[in-house]
């Protein structure tokens, strides 16, 4: 299928031109056909583009409407600007060389006076997605209902109080699983927008966690029903838009799906600012999800140390995402996951063309830090500074300790008889932190 006007006329497809281009339009470091280890780096970093941010943002925030009015925003009712922008959003896919994208169900198609209109609206959206997917063979990363912008969501989703409420969001999240499913979706994702609570006066906190759990269930039964094979992904958010969110951070995400017995279905999508705003680094919610064995996506974007809420800006910080990638591919990569683009356009950057320039920069400072992040692993000299910090436990008494022989008595006993007292031994952070500088900056 031939989509029958260009939306970004002076706009070719960004072109790899390696580091030393000053180019604003082209990659320097991102070249999507190269092949790395057998596979392109396309394949590698299944770099995905936000729907909602992208396609859907027009830079309003609490203190002012948008800013930015897209040239394609036209046609004769809602239904018909929704296929028009998805011709837009399709090309850019094309031109960024990005090989996925993501969407929530009201991102993609308007929403109607009832669920029954809103799911004819999301059927006609959903076939002409598919085919400019089969078109430009852009795929589906992942798909998500938005359970937290309609009013009826105030108090939750999942969570709300009125079980009236729940039943919607059960009906809304059936129809967004079949429409993932029937576009190819690799994956399905639970942000838990408004399931949290603004104040524990009006809240029975074990019941809201108890009726999350159960629609996580009533999730995980209807994917099995309609033979849908992506993963389930859970988004931890500590704050914003609640108070407090239930899944606060990737640990608090792992106690909750263990103790409801949810935790074979599910990994985590990690988002960089939302790490921050857990107070924890981008790296370190990547550690705890991989040591789960429970690592699935990454939302890349980050926030901004001079402002406390989800900013959602393009990364630049090729220190932040060499070791964020360092963790990645250690744990042996996403499997099904990809780096998808959860980040906006600042409110005065206005012109389309500012959609490339904040991809590029955060494209080229992903594929820079997998190249990083390859090298250090490769020498292996941080990793082996780390094994030989943990050595005293591959033998002897360390080793009886890891494999559960050693007891309280017998390790008493020990150091009564034999060891004493333990030499300091540092931790050498400094000298870490130069050999990270090598890499970074040479
Ligand atoms: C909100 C956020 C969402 C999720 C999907 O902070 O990150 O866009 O990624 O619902
Ligand atoms: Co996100």
């Amino acid at each position: 299928m031939k989509t029958r006007q260009s939306h970004f006329p002076r706009i070719k497809t960004i072109a790899c031109e390696g580091p030393g281009s000053d180019r604003p339009l082209a990659f320097r470091h991102y070249n999507p056909d190269e092949v790395i280890d057998g596979r392109t780096m396309s394949d590698h970093l299944r770099f995905s583009i936000a729907y909602w941010h992208s396609f859907r943002g027009v830079g309003s925030d609490p203190f002012g409407p948008g800013t930015i009015v897209r040239p394609w925003e036209k046609g004769r009712d809602a239904v018909s600007v929704a296929k028009t922008r998805m011709d837009a959003a399709f090309e850019f896919f094309q031109k960024i060389r990005a090989p996925f994208w993501c969407f929530h169900d009201r991102d993609i198609a308007p929403e109607g006076r009832t669920l029954a209109e809103s799911n004819r609206h999301l059927d006609k959206i959903v076939a002409h997605a598919k085919a400019l997917q089969k078109a430009t063979g852009v795929k589906l990363l992942w798909g998500t209902a938005n359970l937290f912008s309609n009013p009826r969501y105030m108090c939750g989703a999942a969570t709300n109080p009125d079980a009236h409420v729940f039943a919607y969001a059960a009906a809304q999240v059936k129809k967004a699983l079949e429409v993932t499913k029937e576009l190819g979706g690799e994956n399905y994702v639970f942000w838990g927008g408004r399931e949290g609570y603004e104040t524990l006066l009006n809240t029975d906190l074990k019941r809201e966690q108890d009726h999350l759990a159960r629609f996580l269930h009533l999730a995980v039964d209807y994917a099995k029903a309609i033979g849908f094979k992506g993963q389930f992904l859970i988004e931890p958010k500590p704050k914003e838009p609640t108070k407090h969110q239930y899944d606060f951070d990737v640990a608090s995400g792992i106690a909750f799906l263990r103790t409801y017995g949810l935790e074979k279905h599910f990994k985590f999508n990690i988002e960089t600012n939302h790490a921050t705003l857990a107070g924890h680094t981008f790296q370190h919610e990547i550690e705890v999800a991989a040591a789960a064995g429970m690592l699935g996506s990454i939302d890349a974007n980050a926030g901004d140390t001079l402002l406390g809420w989800d900013t959602d800006q393009f990364n630049t910080d090729v220190r932040e995402l060499t070791l964020a990638m360092v963790s990645i591919l250690k744990a042996g990569g996403l499997g099904s996951g990809g780096f998808n683009f959860d980040a906006k356009l600042r409110r005065p950057s206005i012109d389309p063309e500012d959609l490339f320039h904040a991809h590029i920069g955060g494209m080229d400072a992903y594929a820079l830090a997998f190249k990083l992040a390859r090298r250090i692993l490769a020498e292996g000299k941080l990793e082996q500074f780390v094994a030989s910090r943990y050595s005293s436990y591959d033998s002897g008494f360390g080793q009886e300790i890891e494999t559960g022989k050693a007891s309280f008595k017998s390790l008493e006993k020990l150091v009564l008889t034999q060891l004493g007292e333990p030499k300091p031994k540092s931790g050498k952070q400094e000298y870490l932190e130069n050999l990270l500088a090598r890499y970074l900056h040479g």
